[in-house]
Formats: C-alpha cells, structure tokens, sequence
C-alpha cells in the first residue's frame, strides 16, 4: 500500500493506468464463479481420494509416511484377511506378583550400564548367552504383532573385517563431510573417531535390521506396521538383555552404511539395517567418558 501511495504522488498517470487495469481484470469481475469453481474441484479430488482408500488402494508411502517401500495394494474389503489367524483369546497368565523392588533393583542394574568402545578380542562370551538375549528382545511389542526384525549374529573375523571396512570408508566421509562442525564438535568429549577397531575386537557384532514388510503364508506382501518404532523397542530390550547378562555393548547407527552392509549379509531388500550392536566384555583399563545422568525430576512430569 504505501508503495503504491509512494508511487502515486510521483505518477499519477500510472496510477490510473493500472486502476484501469484493475477494474478491467477478468479475475476481480468473476470472482464468485471462480470461488465456486475451485470449491467444486476441491470437492471432486475429496471424493475421488475417499472412494480409493474405499478400494484399499494405497502404498506405503501413504501408509508410513517417510518409510519408502512402494508396495500396492489392490484387494476390495471382501477379500482382505487378517495377516494373524483369528483364534478365540486365552486366558492371561501373569508372570509375577508385583514386586516392589522390581523396578529398583532393575534401575540398579541398567545405570551400570555404559556405551563400551574398547572390547576384549580374547574372550568370547557363550553363544547361547547371545541367544538368550535375542529371544528377550523377540518379546518386544509389536505393530499388529507382525515381528518386523531381523538379528544378524556376526562372529567370523573375516565378516566382521568386512563390516569394519565398509563402516570405516563411510565414516571417513561422514566425520570430514557429510556431519557438520557442530555434530564432530558435539563429539569430540566422547573420543569418537572414523576408526573403528571394536568392529573387528568385540566377538560379536549383531546387525538389527527392521522389515519395512513381509510375507503372508500364501505368498502376500504383508504389511509391517510401525516397523521402526517396533524394532527400537525390541534392540532395547536387547540392550537390558545384554547388560543383565553381564555383558558390554555399543550401539551405533552408521550413517550411508545400511544398503552395502545388507548386502554383504546378504539379506532381502525388505530388511534395511536400524542399529549395529557391537557385543562382548570391555578390554582391561577400559575407559569411558566420565557422563552424569539426567534426574527423575527433570525426565518425569506427573498431572
Ligand atoms: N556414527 C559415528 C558418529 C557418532 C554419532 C553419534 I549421535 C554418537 O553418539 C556417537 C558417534 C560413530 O560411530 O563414530
């Protein structure tokens, strides 16, 4: 407004040229059937929309917002079956009586618990105490039930030299380019670094992959619903697993390393890696940054 003003002291032979303009302009005339048009085309695309999800015809991309597995589904409602068998519920059977030291003791064990980068190469804790802790994290909840995860147990010093290599490569160029100053700055009280010797010292290392879907028994895609959200939960239930064992982990997330790694474990395009645990017992001297923990009260807020 006040440029047009400004404008108008200075021209006023423009400013009438484009009242003119103004007053002539098809648009301000007929803008009433304009509005109406366009209410009638938002309320065409509005039931064109409905009547597909009607048909079930939708993707992933619909279905998990950034989860990009494009999957179609074509079924009319008569034919969707549920992916579970429907069977008459049993009665619930709980495992304890509450104990009220439970969570106390269990607080007690998991603030031991401390990101380990320096593991001992010489001993191998058993495998079934691996086990153990991967059948804890197969308790995990689930989206529709559906157990979208996958552990990848790596204890061969020629795969896991692999997995180093690939990691090691790629974060050569996440720690010089791909994170910015702030993020290697952030990082730098932990001592981490593109090296990663405890990818081949730790005896194992267990890749978790989430299923972005999966297959029916006769032969469907099968939706994973909340596959992420899903596998975190069951990767910490690992993570006590572990610690209640005694033994040490590092989670790490290596960033552009997901597709090379499946790869090299050879596993089907609808597994795409969520976290890379590094497992075994800490190496002797074996330090860690001296870190405090945020409190109840600043974690916890009571209505
Ligand atoms: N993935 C890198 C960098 C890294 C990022 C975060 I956030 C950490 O908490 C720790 C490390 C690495 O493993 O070095």
């Amino acid at each position: 407004m006040c440029f047009v003003a400004y404008r108008s002291t200075v021209f006023p032979q423009l400013q009438s040229k484009m009242e003119a303009l103004l007053s002539s302009c098809k648009l301000f005339k007929h803008w009433p059937s304009i509005l109406l048009g366009l209410l009638v085309a938002l309320a065409i695309k509005y039931i064109k929309t409905y009547r597909k999800r009607r048909l079930r015809t939708s993707s992933w991309e619909q279905l998990e917002g950034t989860e990009n597995v494009a999957v179609e589904f074509t079924l009319a409602d008569s034919a969707i079956q549920p992916a579970l068998e429907e069977k008459p519920h049993v009665p619930f059977v709980p495992g304890h009586n509450l104990n009220p030291n439970g969570g106390r003791r269990f607080y007690e064990l998991m603030r031991g618990r401390r990101s380990v980068r320096a593991f001992n190469a010489n001993i191998k804790p058993p495998i079934d105490v691996v086990e153990d802790c991967i059948r804890a994290a197969g308790t995990a909840p689930s989206g529709a039930h559906t157990e979208p995860w996958t552990f990848c147990v790596v204890e061969q010093l020629a795969v896991k030299q692999s997995v180093r290599e690939i990691v090691e490569h790629e974060e050569q160029i996440n720690y010089s380019t791909r994170m910015h100053a702030q993020w290697v700055t952030d990082l730098r009280p932990l001592h981490t670094n593109a090296v990663k010797p405890y990818l081949t010292d730790a005896p194992y290392l267990i890749l978790i992959f989430k299923q972005t879907h999966g297959t029916t028994t006769d032969g469907r895609k099968k939706l994973h619903y909340y596959n992420e959200i899903s596998t975190s939960i069951a990767a910490g239930i690992l993570l006590c697993a572990l610690q209640a064992a005694g033994l040490c982990s590092l989670v790490t997330t290596p960033l552009n390393c997901g597709p090379a790694l499946r790869r090299l474990l050879e596993r089907p395009t609808n597994e795409k890696l969520l976290i890379l645990l590094a497992v075994g017992y800490a190496e002797d001297n074996c330090k860690v940054p001296d870190l405090e923990r945020k409190g109840l009260q600043s974690i916890m807020v009571k209505y």
